[in-house]
């Protein structure tokens, strides 16, 4: 069955891979799964055809025969379960890979988007500067334990997983600014991800889409 995901029709980071369709290419990737891409405009995003998939007006949405998806916990841990490789077959193993798809949406993430709109978003007003110190150390204040947690270990529970996959994925949303670099063992384990052959095709995949045309 073909599965169709959308994803920008021009990303905003203009093909650094942050926009959110790239793991759940990733995903499908590592799944060895083929997949068709439908780019949205922003207009197209809003309008009444893509809200019957998203309600919330986003991309990625992920489409296979009668099956429409939203959210990249949901997409990508949908990829997961019916392939091998993403998940542990041992139970608990498993549990726990599913818990870190969750942290890495759930506690991770929010902090680091607060970042993104304290510096695009809200980086005009009056009191941006003053905020910005508070944002980073409420991203340190996840970094650090989550640094400690995985340690000098490859991924976060074993094997890769996608658990791992959320998480990089997350995290990668940091490099520009320079505060992974405060945690070698985090920056070595992004780099680990974008390391991996699926990976690298799923961020090809996305700049071939966004790369700037020369004039
Ligand atoms: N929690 C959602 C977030 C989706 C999301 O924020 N998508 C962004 C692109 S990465 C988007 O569509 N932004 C445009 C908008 O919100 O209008 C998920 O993980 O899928």
């Amino acid at each position: 069955m073909t599965i169709t995901i959308t994803a920008f029709e021009r990303s905003p980071d203009g093909g650094k891979g942050l926009a959110r369709d790239t793991r759940v290419r990733w995903a499908l990737e590592e799944a060895g799964q083929p997949y068709e891409v439908r780019l949205v405009s922003f207009a197209g995003m809003k309008a009444p055809a893509h809200l019957a998939l998203h309600p919330f007006g986003q991309i990625p949405t992920y489409e296979e025969g009668d099956l429409t998806l939203f959210e990249t916990g949901a997409i990508v841990f949908h990829i997961a379960e019916r392939s091998t490789g993403l998940l542990p077959e041992e139970t608990n193993a498993r549990a726990r890979a599913i818990m870190w798809m969750f942290a890495a949406v759930n506690t991770i993430e929010p902090p680091i988007l607060d970042l993104q709109t304290a510096r695009f978003a809200e980086g005009d007003k009056p009191w941006s500067e003053e905020r910005l110190p508070l944002v980073m150390d409420r991203i340190r204040a996840r970094l650090e334990p989550l640094a400690t947690r995985l340690g000098d270990a490859d991924w976060l529970d074993g094997a890769f997983s996608a658990g791992d996959l959320m998480m990089v994925s997350v995290l990668l949303r940091l490099r520009m600014s320079g505060i992974l670099d405060e945690y070698p063992n985090l920056a070595a384990y992004v780099a680990r991800g974008e390391a991996r052959p699926a990976y690298g095709r799923a961020f090809a995949a996305q700049l071939a889409i966004n790369a700037p045309t020369p004039a």
